[in-house]
């Protein structure tokens, strides 16, 4: 049976405070209503960037940033707080010339303050995040290459409105998660997998097993194929991030390889009304010309591609049926306030890794990564909402995160959680509203490159 039939009634209660339509997650109403109307589902999954860096500086009530509800300041010096710190301000960079640390251990000092925290205490939950720590790795990675200011503003400071026209556009007209957590506190293709998968299956680095298609658990692609439901990966050929189809064995081993294609393709398709059911698309990344918004990328070169993305579906025969789900792999060192929650293991699996202290860190993957930005687009979904936590299976309130998308998807097209990581995951079937809208944006507006800002030189 199908969890929805079976907490259907019981939980309205719960989560109709949340839920702007009424409705709420797993309900068979939800659920029919998801079904009847979306029938193309397009996820775009940008690089290394916190809710708090990319949606910092937005006005729309009730998200919670740091312009709302900061500043949030950081010491230069964890071990002693008289040396100063950096705050959040408005204003970053197009380009953030130092890449911050996000390895797991990249993570724990940011979180946690230390490069080897306590796992047992962290999740007794004795042992909570802080979030301070994102200057002192910053500058403990660069301070001989860049001077203090520009190492805070590269990690601390947030994008205005202004800066940002796009997603500022699309969260003024669409709706926008308060509190969603990438998979892993750890690297990009970790987070793919988890995205894809719910699980990164014990890789807590972008190690060659994924570009050897060498992962063998289930994925999306994999779950779709079978049932007679229809995917492509688009890749956009600069390279630097996925396929994420092409991750795992089953996609080659099956011949369904050739389901990944270029990202001109995307375009072709969304005109001609040939888009699958999932089109899944793969920014480039990393550096200067890449899109994904991965450091030293360009955010207004980010914001290009969000655009293409959009303004091709929004002007295709399938937009009145189509949820288009923006999303990050991960929040790349990036500060946010929002300490990340713990969660379920999703298999026995662990990751050891040395620190730069010399000390071995294992990771059991017992909790979420940083806060990321992400938004649902389409007809079906208010305008310039702002989603709270969801309720998740077990009634509980908890945060939204990369595994809510297999959750959802999971009621959309019929398959059960892969792994406990998934099953707890709050899914947002609800938040897709009974009638279309028809005020929608038929353009977004053209990015600002204010490259000038982004490249300022070392002296
Ligand atoms: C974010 O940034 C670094 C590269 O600077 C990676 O190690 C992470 O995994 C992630 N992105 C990519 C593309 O790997
Ligand atoms: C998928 O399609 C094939 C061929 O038409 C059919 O045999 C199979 O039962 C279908 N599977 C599902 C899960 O619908
Ligand atoms: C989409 O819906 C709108 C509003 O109902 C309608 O005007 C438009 O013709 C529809 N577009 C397509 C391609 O069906
Ligand atoms: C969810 O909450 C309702 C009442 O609020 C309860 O009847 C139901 O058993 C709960 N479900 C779970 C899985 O705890």
């Amino acid at each position: 049976m199908h969890l929805s039939a079976y907490f259907g009634l019981v939980s309205f209660a719960v989560a109709a405070v949340a839920a702007p339509s009424g409705h709420y997650g797993y309900s068979s109403r939800a659920v029919s209503n998801l079904k009847s109307h979306i029938k193309n589902v397009v996820i775009l999954v940008m690089e290394n960037r916190s809710f708090d860096n990319i949606l910092g500086g937005q006005t729309t009530p009730g998200l919670d940033n740091p312009l709302h509800n900061g500043p949030f300041c950081n010491p230069y010096n964890l071990d002693d707080p008289s040396e100063g710190e950096g705050c959040t301000a408005p204003k970053s960079f197009d380009s953030v010339a130092n890449d911050p640390d996000h390895a797991i251990y990249g993570n724990n000092i940011q979180f946690f303050g230390e490069f080897v925290p306590d796992n047992d205490a962290i999740a007794s939950g004795e042992l909570t995040p802080s979030n301070k720590g994102f200057v002192y790795e910053q500058m403990r990675k660069y301070e001989d290459e860049a001077d203090t200011d520009d190492l805070v503003t590269q990690v601390m400071h947030y994008y205005t409105e202004d800066q940002v026209p796009v997603m500022t556009s699309l969260v003024k007209n669409y709706l926008t998660f308060n509190y969603w957590h990438s998979d892993i506190p750890g690297n990009t293709n970790p987070n793919r997998a988890a995205l894809t998968s719910g699980t990164s299956y014990g890789h807590g680095l972008n190690d060659d097993d994924f570009n050897n298609h060498a992962l063998p658990m289930r994925s999306i692609f994999e779950q779709l194929t079978e049932t007679n439901h229809t995917w492509v990966n688009y890749v956009d050929p600069d390279g630097g991030t996925g396929p994420d189809a092409g991750f795992y064995s089953w996609t080659y081993d099956t011949g369904n390889d050739d389901k990944i294609v270029e990202l001109a393709d995307f375009y072709d398709d969304a005109a001609a009304g040939n888009l699958a059911e999932l089109s899944y698309i793969n920014p480039s990344c990393c550096g200067v010309g890449t899109t994904s918004m991965h450091p030293s990328g360009l955010i207004s070169d980010g914001e290009t591609l969000i655009k293409s993305v959009y303004d091709a579906l929004r002007s295709g025969p399938q937009w009145n049926n189509t949820l288009f789900i923006l999303t990050f792999d991960e929040s790349g060192g990036f500060h946010d306030h929002v300490p990340s929650p713990l969660a379920p293991r999703p298999d026995d699996k662990t990751f050891t890794l040395e620190t730069p202290n010399g000390e071995d860190y294992t990771f059991p993957f017992d909790r979420l990564g940083g806060r990321i930005p992400t938004l649902l687009i389409s007809p079906w979904v208010e305008k310039g909402a702002v989603e709270q936590k969801g309720t998740n299976h077990d009634n509980k309130t908890v945060s939204y995160q990369a595994t809510s998308i297999l959750r959802t998807l999971g009621s959309l097209w019929d398959f059960e959680p892969f792994n406990p990581r998934v099953e707890y995951a709050p899914s947002f079937e609800h938040l897709i509203t009974d009638t279309a809208r028809t005020d929608t944006p038929e353009a977004l507006p053209e990015p600002d490159p204010f490259k000038q800002v982004g490249v300022r030189p070392r002296v």
